[in-house]
């Protein structure tokens, strides 16, 4: 197979993984890299052995002749990456969050529609090895039909030492990670129809809020609890684990600390280690949030072969997005978010 050839802009923290896992797909590499900031370019650059390097995007997708790019910096400049990608007619991953605002989301989406190229979000903890299990459990019919859901990842992990941003943003747990735990909420119970919403800032050294509890109604019938703290100290530090509890007509599952999937259905009681592999680039405890990028990366590939859509579209992620908002804006009147006016 003749490889793809990809672009990745934005060559800091998280960056590392997505470039460990391009490394290891068959099918597609980097051949170019792109971030303001020489220093990082220079550190990804030779980590990778990346010869053709750029730090200004515009001139990139002047001078190279791509398959994809891979946009991996911070969501104020995804808007203008995308639509820099859309102009050049090359299909873009873009990081979580999707961008700035719905609006701003929405515009990306139209701009790569135009252009016929495709979009994909980089929403990758749906990805995660225990959460495919969950919902490979589901598709099994083993529980029957899920009314009930409880998608939780509470936490006390630094996470800002190695994104400072994190700490400084007026918005914090609801579009960094919670954007992730709603995902997994769709992606298990689908689409949502109304989310009601309340945050707390715990931690008095950030901007933003580092707890948040949503309510969904999902639009099969389900009932949800989203509920994510960067403020719970607890006996084992779970992070970066997700925990699930769904509950159905015929049974119940179970993802608790530890990767244990616990499934009681309609063929008794299971137990099983869902653990994710440690591949060999990893380190604990992100070996879990690092698996998932090799998982949509090589989803991605697959699409652009098949010229499918990818599950997290542009397209899917302004569902996700739009939650992201709603939530905010019932925190903030304390009443309960319809999703259709958004969407
Ligand atoms: P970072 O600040 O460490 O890195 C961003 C890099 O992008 C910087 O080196 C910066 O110089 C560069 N950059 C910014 N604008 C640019 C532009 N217009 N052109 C070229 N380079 C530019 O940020 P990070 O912590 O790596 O986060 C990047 C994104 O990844 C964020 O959106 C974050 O939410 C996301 N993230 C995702 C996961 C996940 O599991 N999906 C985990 C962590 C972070
Ligand atoms: O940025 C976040 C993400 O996407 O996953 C975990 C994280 O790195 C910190 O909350």
């Amino acid at each position: 197979m003749v490889a793809l050839r990809g672009a990745l802009i934005g060559c800091g923290f998280f960056a590392v993984n997505q470039m460990h896992g391009w490394r290891d797909i068959e099918g597609a590499s980097i051949v170019a890299i792109c971030d303001r900031d020489p220093e990082r370019l220079q550190i990804v650059g030779d980590q990778f052995g990346i010869a053709k390097r750029y730090t200004d995007a515009a001139a990139m997708f002047e001078g190279e002749v791509l398959d994809f790019v891979d946009i991996a910096t911070t969501a104020p400049s995804h808007r203008a990456l995308v639509e820099l990608a859309a102009a050049h007619r090359v299909p873009a991953i873009c990081q979580k969050p999707f961008a700035p605002t719905l609006a701003d989301a929405k515009a990306m989406v139209k701009a790569c529609a135009e252009a016929g190229v495709p979009l994909m979000v980089h929403e990758n903890f749906r990805w995660q090895s225990p959460i495919q299990a969950v919902h490979a459990t589901l598709d099994s019919g083993e529980i029957g039909t899920p009314f009930f859901g409880r998608i939780s990842f509470r936490s006390a992990y630094d996470v800002f030492s190695g994104q400072p941003y994190l700490a400084t943003g007026k918005r914090f747990i609801i579009e960094d990670l919670g954007i992730h735990i709603i995902d997994i909420a769709r992606f298990l119970l689908g689409d949502v129809s109304t989310i009601t919403t309340r945050t707390q800032r715990i931690n008095p050294a950030i901007a933003g809020e580092d707890v948040a509890t949503m309510l969904m109604d999902h639009e099969s019938g389900a009932t949800s609890v989203v509920d994510c703290s960067y403020a719970s100290r607890l006996a084992v530090e779970p992070f970066p684990e997700t925990l699930i509890e769904i509950d159905g007509s015929d049974g119940t599952i179970r993802l608790t600390q530890g990767y244990k999937l616990t499934v009681s259905g309609k063929g008794g009681t299971v137990v099983s280690d869902v653990s994710p592999p440690l591949l060999p680039w990893a380190s604990r405890p992100w070996h879990n949030i690092q698996e998932s990028v090799i998982a949509i990366q090589k989803h991605w590939v697959d699409c652009l072969a098949k010229g499918t859509d990818p599950a997290t579209s542009g397209a899917d992620n302004l569902k996700t997005f739009a939650l992201v908002e709603a939530a905010y804006a019932g925190a903030a009147s304390r009443e309960p978010v319809h999703l259709d006016a958004l969407l």
